[in-house]
Formats: C-alpha cells, structure tokens, sequence
C-alpha cells in the first residue's frame, strides 16, 4: 500500500473510531455529569486561540447569523460553536488517524499496538489537562472525569493500532501470500468497524438523548424558587403616553429571550453551597464572603440595557431587565482597601477577568454586585451566582460567574482587552427600526393615513434627547419618544409616517443625552463597537 493511499485509509479509520468515540462522551456526559471532551477542548482553545482569530470567527458567524436570518444571534451562535466543537474534535481525530497510519512503518508489527497505545495515552493526558483548565464546574469528580477520558482515549489509541495492524500490516503479509483474498479481507475488517461503529453511535445518542444527572444538574442551577417580578409588577413607565409600535423588540425583554455571550460552550455550574467571593490582594486582610452575605447587604433594583460589543446595528445581542443587587461603592468601606489600591480584578469561574477602577465604583453608586434579574437568581447562563454591573460599558467589561476580587495598585487589560478590543469599551449610541406596521395605519382609506414606524435608541447611561427619522433621503423627522424604563435603558420611539405609496427607505438616529450626535460613519463591532445609521426600505 503507498503512503498516500495509507494516509487516507487512516484518516477515515480515524473517522470510524471518533465518531462513536463523541457519542460516547455525549452519552456519559448527559447521563453521568462526566466531561463533553469536544466542548472542553473548544473552551480551551477559545481560551487559547490568538484575539485577531477570535474576533474574525465571532464577527464572521454574528454576520452570517444576521445576514441569512437565521434566527436569535445568541441561541444560534451558540448552537454554531457547539457544532463547531464537535466537528472540530471528528476532524482532529481523523488527522490524528492519517498521521499515524503514514507514520508508523508497516513491518513494525509487534509494536504497532504499543504504538496505539501510547498515542492514545499522550492524547488522553493532553486531553484531560486541557479539559481540566477550561473546566469550570467545580470538580467534584475530578478524578473520575480524568481517568474517563484517558481510558477512552487510549482504547481509541490501541482500537488505531489494531486497525492499522489488520488493515495495513497483516495485508501486506496476507497479499502477498493470498492475493485479492488479503485486499477483502481488509475491506470486511473496515466495513465490520464502521458497523460497530456506526452501533455504538446510535446506542451513545440515545443513551444521551434520554434525562440524567448531567441534565438534573442543570435542572437545579436553573430552578427558580419564585416567579418572576415582572409577572406581579406593572414597569414603571407603564402609563407613559408614547406606545412603542407593535413589532417592536419588547422594551423589557423576558428573560427566556435575553442574549447570552459567553466564552463558553455551556455555561458553568456553579454550586450556591460551596460557593464563596474571594477578596483578596491589597486588602488590611483577605475576606471571604458567601451569597447570603451580599444578598443581606441593602439592595437596589435597577433597570438596565445590557449590550455585547460585538452587536451589529440594529442586532438583537441586547436586552433589558431589572438587576438586583448591592452597590459597590457601599460595601467598599468593609473591604479594608490598603491607602496605595487602585484596581480590583474581578475574576471568574470560567477564567475570564476584568479590571475596574476604584475611581468608577467611588464615582457611580450604581456599579453594583448584582445577583438576581427580573427578581430571580440568574440563571446559570446569565452567571449565577454573581456578576457585576459597571454603567455605560459593554458586556465585556462586565463578568459574569464572579469567584474572586483582587485589589491592585495598577490597571491590567481583561480578558478580551488584551485580545484586542477596546479598553474602555463605551457603549456607543445606536438606534434602529425594528417595525413598519403597514398592518396597522392609523386614519381612514382615503383620509390622512399614516403608517407607524417604531424602534429603540441607546446611549449607556447618557440618556437619549432626540430620535430622528428620515424618508428617502428627506428632511430629518422628530420621532416621539417614551418614557424609558430607567435612565439605564433603552428608549423606545415612533414615528407616525404619513402614507405614500411606492417604495422608500426609512433612515433613523439619535442624540445624546447632552445632545451628540450618534456617530454616523460605518465601523464593524470590532474592536470598539458598532457605529452608522440603520436604513430599511418597504413597499406600500
Ligand atoms: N465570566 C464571564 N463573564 C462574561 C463573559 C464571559 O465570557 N465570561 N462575557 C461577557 C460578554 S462579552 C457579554 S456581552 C456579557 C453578556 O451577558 P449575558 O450573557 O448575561 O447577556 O457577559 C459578559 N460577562
Ligand atoms: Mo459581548
């Protein structure tokens, strides 16, 4: 057999083996809480990766997202990294397949399952140290989940070597004693694996498929005790006498529909029993506090938008809810700060981090440690069972899953700082047209008729003074706006356009709170956030 043909005999043995191989992780994860080893080695290369990869692979997918509907950014951004993971881990062990089998010298017979072996084992011990690093779940089976992945691993490893040695080796032998009969016998062995293969996948499919503790562990994160303040409370703007049109994105977003963007392909579970805030750094001594204690300090309730950075216009990675938590600048006398720290470094169950002046928590009452939205616990993917709110920055200075917070006397980039994107990552205003309600004019055929037109704007915390609307290319149109939920959040605006027939395009934007303009020139989300004017045309 030549090298090239050898090459890809065992780039697909390599697929034979890893398929199963996933379903089997699939099926031990779903039911036994053990470790996904694809998403795993996802997290840890998204750890790993270089910033400039990152954010091509983040705006490439957003945009295709958008760009061909395929429906909510988050959800299916998620679903696409996920794919991606376990794509990725099948092609990684079709390489790893091809590369041995161009390797390993046939006449080595004897030690061609010692071979196996031991690219299983070095596999298995990379594996479970990259796993290890990008696992955030506390390890409460550590050991367990260690020696899983190496002992399937090195079964993958001997199952390679085996094949190898009767595909390849013993082949070799049997066609030159026997011929064609050594060449089927071959082809029996590949079509016997993938039969086997091909069982093993279905069985690890629906073994996964059906309820376990992996699940129930993620059951229990996300049971809620109570309901949800909203359900029991009007908002406070609930009499304000502009309506947002319909179709517009709802002003306070259910919390089933709030973005979630995370580096992470399922989030960490972290534990309320065991889990502690870690104070530590230039403190007169550490502390140690629990989730009771923040929860027992004075709590303030906040209405606020919240925005990924890497939001296009007009994009739905952003929504609204109500926080709940305590102020930060309040609980700073208890911490002890030594006279010369100036930073505190939040870090995270999952390694991410951030950097925050104690100049910005000394400045604004409302950075708080925040530990429930819309009156629950977060959800386990909003960050259970704490994370922070800082005014006026986008989500990616703003971690989720807090674990510690260290005091510094100098300022250090986070996580996606030092890949890259902006320091300050202010949030830039933004406004868009979220719905043309042909469906619902306002006035009588034939009458004066007017078609509403509806959206949202945003500046942070700057407030919004203006919304303006403009009609092909027409003289800007002053926009009604209503009264916001908080000054933290979006205002909603309409624009109740007199008819014309044919077709136009609607242009919108915004003024600051102090009267700036929204920044009209095009620029991508990278790396300081999405500017220029959102344009939408309609026929009538
Ligand atoms: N620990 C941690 N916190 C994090 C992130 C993360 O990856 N890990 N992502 C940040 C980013 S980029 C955004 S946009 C917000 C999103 O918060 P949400 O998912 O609750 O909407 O979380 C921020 N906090
Ligand atoms: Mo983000």
């Amino acid at each position: 057999m030549t090298k090239g043909l050898r090459t890809w005999l065992g780039a697909l043995i390599g697929l034979i083996l890893t398929v199963p191989l996933t379903a089997l992780f699939y099926a031990a994860y779903r039911r036994e809480g053990l470790p996904f080893l694809p998403f795993n080695l996802f997290d840890w290369a998204t750890r790993h990766l270089p910033g400039k990869v990152l954010a091509f692979g983040i705006g490439a997918m957003v945009h295709t997202i958008g760009w061909l509907h395929l429906g909510d950014t988050a959800t299916t951004a998620k679903l696409a990294e996920q794919m991606m993971a376990v794509v990725g881990f099948v092609i990684a062990g079709m390489v790893v397949g091809a590369v041995f089998f161009a390797a390993v010298r046939p006449l080595q017979r004897s030690t061609i399952l010692l071979s196996g072996l031991v690219v299983g084992a070095v596999l298995g011990i990379a594996a479970v140290l990259a796993s290890r690093s990008a696992e955030f779940a506390p390890a409460g089976n550590a050991a367990g989940s260690a020696l899983w992945i190496l002992l399937a691993l090195i079964v993958w490893g001997l199952l390679l070597g085996l094949a190898y040695r009767r595909t390849v080796a013993d082949g070799r032998e049997e066609t030159a004693r026997f011929g064609a009969a050594g060449r089927s016998d071959r082809r029996r062995f590949v079509l016997e694996l993938s039969g086997a293969a091909a069982a093993i996948s279905i069985v690890g499919s629906i073994l996964g498929k059906g309820p376990g503790k992996g699940q129930e562990a993620q059951g229990e994160a996300n049971r809620l005790p109570e309901a949800a303040w909203s359900e029991s409370h009007t908002l406070p703007n609930a009499r304000a006498a502009v309506k947002p049109v319909p179709g517009t994105r709802a002003e306070f977003t259910p919390l089933a529909q709030h973005y979630r963007i995370d580096i992470n392909t399922t989030p960490p579970e972290v534990p309320e029993v065991s889990w502690r805030l870690q104070w530590s750094g230039l403190l007169e001594k550490p502390l140690v506090w629990t989730l009771d204690d923040i929860r027992s300090r004075p709590a303030m309730d906040q209405f606020i938008t919240l925005s990924c950075i890497s939001n296009e216009i007009g994009g739905d990675l952003i929504g609204t809810t109500r926080w709940t938590g305590a102020s930060l600048k309040q609980l700073l006398p208890e911490l002890g700060l030594l006279p010369n720290a100036t930073h505190l470094k939040i870090k995270s169950a999952d390694g991410f981090y951030e950097v925050v002046a104690l100049d910005t928590i000394r400045g604004d009452d409302r950075v708080m440690l925040a530990y429930a939205w819309d009156g629950l616990p977060l959800a386990a993917k909003h960050g259970f069972p704490l994370r922070i709110y800082i005014p006026d920055r986008y989500g990616m200075k703003q971690p989720k899953w807090i674990e510690s917070i260290e005091a510094m006397d100098h300022w250090e980039p986070g996580f996606w700082v030092s890949r890259g994107w902006d320091r300050e990552a202010r949030m830039r205003a933004t406004s868009a047209i979220d719905a043309i309600a042909t469906d619902m004019m306002i006035g009588q055929p034939g009458g004066d008729r007017r078609v509403p037109i509806g959206g949202f704007a945003h500046a942070g915390v700057r407030g919004i003074s203006k919304v303006e609307v403009q009609v092909d290319g027409g003289p800007w149109q002053a926009a009604e706006l209503r009264t916001p939920l908080s000054g933290q959040t979006w205002v909603m605006w309409r624009y109740d356009w007199p008819l014309q027939k044919g077709k136009h395009s609607f242009t919108v934007r915004c003024f600051e709170g102090d009267g700036t303009p929204q920044i009209t020139a095009e620029a991508s989300p990278e790396p300081s956030g999405a500017t220029g004017l959102y344009t939408r045309s309609a026929m009538f």
